[in-house]
Formats: C-alpha cells, sequence, structure tokens
C-alpha cells in the first residue's frame, strides 16, 4: 500500500517543479528570517528572487553542525518561539546537543512522512506497534509514535529499557510490529532466548529499524533471530527525525521523502554535486519545515542516490542503505577501513556472536586495529587449538577483504555490554594521544 499516492509516485518532471517551487519560497523565509542564512547569501550576491527553480539549489550555501552550534540553542529557528510546539535533540558524542525546533505544522508534516514510511515497512492499521526507540529528547520515539497513530495502527509506547519486562508485554499485548535500533532488537532476540519465550508466542512480523548504521549481513541476522522482516529507515534530527527516508518491501535502497527533504550526493572534499549515482556525503535541503528550516545541510553520511524505476510503485528517488559517515572511516596504516565492513566480514563467516568491538590504537607509530569479537559459550568451552583457528581465519578473511592485518581477540559471550540505543562499536584511543 502507499500512503500519499500523490507525491509517493509523482512524475519526476513534477518532482522537480514541485520542489523549484518550493525551495524559493523557503530561501524567501530563510532570507528574511534567519540571520545566518541572510548573511550567507548577501556574501554570495544572492536574492531570493534570484531562485527560479531547482537547478538553483547547487548555487546555494551549505549549512553544516558547526552552523547550528555556533547558533546554540534556538539561532537559526524561522519563527517566534511562540509558534515552537515542541523541541527534540540529539546528544552527539562531544560539546552541548543540537537543539531543534518544530511547529504545528512541522509536527503534522512529520506525522505524515512517518506514516508514509511505516506504510512503505508493510504496516496497517489492524497493527500492534511496539515502539521501543527511546521516548524524550531523542526523535525517535516520538517521531514513530505520532506517525503510528496518524496510520490508525495501535501504539505500545514502552520506549527503551526496562528489556524483561518488555518482552512480557510484547507476548501479552500482541505486538506484530517491532519499532527500535538494530543494536537494541539484537539484544531483545537474545533475551527471548534467555528467558525461553518461545517465538511462537509472539506474533511479530516486521521490524522498523534504524537510527544507527547495520549491514545487510546484520538484517539477515536480525530476521532469522526474530523471524520478521526487517525494514530499514533514516532520519537525522536536524531534518526532522525519523521519515526522512525508509524501504519499501523489496529492501533495496530507501525512499526519501523528496518533496520535503531534498537530497543531494556531493564531494566532500571539494563540495561539488555528484552525477546521479555516485557515491558520496549525503546533503538535505528541508523545503517546507517552518520551526529549523536548513538549506543543503551537510549531513556527514555516505551514501548514492538511485533513480532507477523502483517495482513498488513509488517514484521517490532511493538512497543506498547507508552504512558509514564519513567521521567514522578509520584509517589504519594508510588504507581506509569502515566499520561495516568489518562487521559484514565477520557475519557473513557466521562463526561467531554478532556483537564485537574495534579498537585502534598507535604502537610505535603504527596504527594497530583489534577486533573484539564474542564467541558462544559452547565454543569457548572448547579447545584453545580451536580458538586459535577461528581468530587466524578471521585474520586471514579481513586481510584479504580489506588489505590490512588486524589482531582478532576472541571473547566470552556477553562481554560487552548491550545497548537499548545507538551502538558505540569503535574506541579509537589514537584521538586520546
Ligand atoms: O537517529 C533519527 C532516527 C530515529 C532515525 C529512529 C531512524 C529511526 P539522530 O539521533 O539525530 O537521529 O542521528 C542521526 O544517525 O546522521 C546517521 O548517521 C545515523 N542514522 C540514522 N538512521 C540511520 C540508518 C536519528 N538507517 C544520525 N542507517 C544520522 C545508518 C543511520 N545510519
Amino acid at each position: 500500500m502507499i500512503w500519499n499516492e500523490k507525491f509517493e509516485t509523482m512524475p519526476r518532471e513534477e518532482m522537480r517543479e514541485w520542489q523549484g517551487q518550493k525551495l524559493k519560497e523557503m530561501v524567501e523565509r530563510i532570507y528574511y528570517n534567519v540571520p545566518l542564512y541572510r548573511r550567507k547569501l548577501q556574501e554570495m550576491n544572492i536574492l531570493p528572487e534570484d531562485i527560479e527553480g531547482i537547478d538553483d539549489l547547487s548555487r546555494l550555501p551549505f549549512t553544516t553542525k558547526e552552523d547550528l552550534r555556533d547558533n546554540y540553542p534556538y539561532g537559526l529557528f524561522a519563527v517566534p518561539m511562540s509558534e515552537i510546539i515542541r523541541i527534540h535533540a540529539s546528544s552527539g558524542t562531544t560539546g552541548k546537543p543540537t537543539v531543534v525546533g518544530y511547529t504545528r505544522r512541522d509536527i503534522a508534516v512529520w506525522s505524515e512522512v512517518v506514516a508514509r514510511i511505516l506504510t512503505s515497512a508493510g504496516v496497517e492499521r489492524d497493527d500492534y506497534i511496539h515502539v521501543a526507540y527511546g521516548y524524550g529528547l531523542f526523535t525517535g520515539g516520538l517521531g514513530i509514535h505520532y506517525g503510528s497513530e496518524k496510520v490508525g495502527a495501535t501504539v505500545i509506547p514502552i520506549s527503551a529499557g526496562n528489556t524483561k519486562k518488555q518482552l512480557q508485554l510484547m507476548e501479552d499485548l500482541g505486538s506484530t510490529i517491532l519499532a527500535c535500533t538494530p543494536s537494541y532488537a539484537l539484544y531483545l532476540a537474545e533475551t527471548i532466548e534467555e528467558l525461553n519465550i518461545k517465538r511462537d508466542n509472539l506474533k511479530l512480523k516486521i521490524g522498523i529499524f534504524g537510527a544507527e548504521p547495520w549491514t545487510n549481513n546484520m538484517r539477515k541476522k536480525v530476521e532469522e533471530l526474530l523471524n520478521i522482516k526487517a525494514i530499514d529507515i533514516y532520519g537525522l534530527s536536524e531534518i526532522i527525525g525519523p521519515g526522512v527516508a525508509s524501504e519499501c518491501e523489496y529492501q533495496y535502497g530507501l525512499h526519501i521523502n523528496e518533496d520535503h527533504f531534498i537530497p543531494e550526493i556531493i564531494d566532500p572534499e571539494t563540495l561539488e554535486v555528484l552525477p546521479a549515482g555516485e557515491r558520496g556525503e549525503l546533503v538535505f535541503t528541508t523545503v517546507t519545515k517552518e520551526g529549523l528550516p536548513l538549506l543543503r545541510y551537510r549531513t556527514g553520511d555516505l551514501s548514492r542516490l538511485i533513480y532507477d524505476k523502483c517495482r513498488c510503485g513509488r517514484s521517490l528517488v532511493r538512497m543506498e542503505k547507508c552504512l558509514g559517515r564519513s567521521d567514522d572511516m578509520l584509517i589504519i596504516r594508510g588504507v581506509n577501513v569502515f566499520p561495516s565492513q568489518i562487521e559484514s566480514i565477520l557475519l557473513e563467516m557466521g562463526e561467531t556472536e554478532p556483537h564485537y568491538r574495534l579498537i585502534v590504537d598507535r604502537e610505535n607509530n603504527l596504527d594497530v586495529l583489534e577486533v573484539q569479537v564474542e564467541v558462544d559459550d559452547q565454543f569457548f568451552s572448547d579447545e584453545i587449538k580451536k580458538l586459535e583457528q577461528l581468530s587466524r581465519k578471521i585474520r586471514s578473511n579481513i586481510q584479504s577483504t580489506l588489505g590490512i592485518s588486524v589482531k582478532v581477540t576472541l571473547v566470552e559471550p556477553r562481554t560487552f555490554e548491550r545497548s537499548e540505543g545507538k551502538t558505540e562499536r569503535v574506541i579509537d584511543n589514537r584521538k586520546l594521544n
């Protein structure tokens, strides 16, 4: 089913027209209401009336996380605070959080785009949706919540945490949809096994997972463990929260709600827009947001755009599954490595648990990458020879696929703390030196 036929199946030319019109209106709004944008546009000698259509987008200035930080907390809002009815924030790892604000209309748009992504994932009115994303300043919980209500599904606003109790309720209330981070889905799956809950007693059929990168091999693992179809959803607080993009039933690329959020892919070094299909940094312009409209916001996320026709009937452009951010990339003795590449190799082998950490250090001026991965109980009690064989095999697979030699440490099950939200899997000690 398609939630909004008009926009989700709009022919490309019509979509470009729409985007151009909305962009013009947006540039006018921010020029007169946001001092930072007025300054940026003036510096480039651009007046709102110079914008004639979507082709002018690439002439406009970028917005960065720094801009948000420098104008903390409300400096980039484009409406008086009396129009703002909700605040969210993303914590980030350092410094002040990024604060975002929504008008009543923004909340309505947000519910609409989340209703679209839930529908594309297969959610219907009859479903019971177990929302185990955190409720609070994080956009995950409330974002999915409002969209689910819009669809008319029965929302169970369980939030994250209290894992055993969650599972009890999941069983008793008959949840059919699980919405949480892929990390938390793994944790729930592990606890289901631990508590000996019979899978048949659970009614789950679809998982709506996002907020962090997860590979297709991780998808297979979670689908198998929970016996569900796992759908990838993508979003970020600055743009709206969840609802920016999501997979349809074909699970190949995430349809972007581009009538609201116009995507571009740029080369992060030269800042040039890359031709369709090339991989680079994802940039979004929010053309309908009132509270915090952002022009060409650099997400730091890496992806590419797929304009081919999708079998589901949607014409919305797709972004390739996002497997990392430019700042996640590790440079190990000159070789670029993304944590997701290691995840993919480990899960492909299928001989360890899907729980790992990557520790990066510098020893004698050389980068050293240690892969710590959990192995199951049975394996761990085996003879040392077998453990050595397995770590050699992992080392050699990583060496032959990525061209780097790593140190592999097998650890006991449950060594790593399980996450209820996003998991931090990389510890880069070089940053401390
Ligand atoms: O994570 C919004 C969200 C909530 C998305 C629930 C999906 C589900 P932030 O906390 O601001 O917002 O984090 C945004 O998380 O720039 C990406 O780096 C990463 N991210 C989000 N979804 C995905 C995904 C929410 N499906 C940042 N795949 C983004 C990979 C993702 N990375």
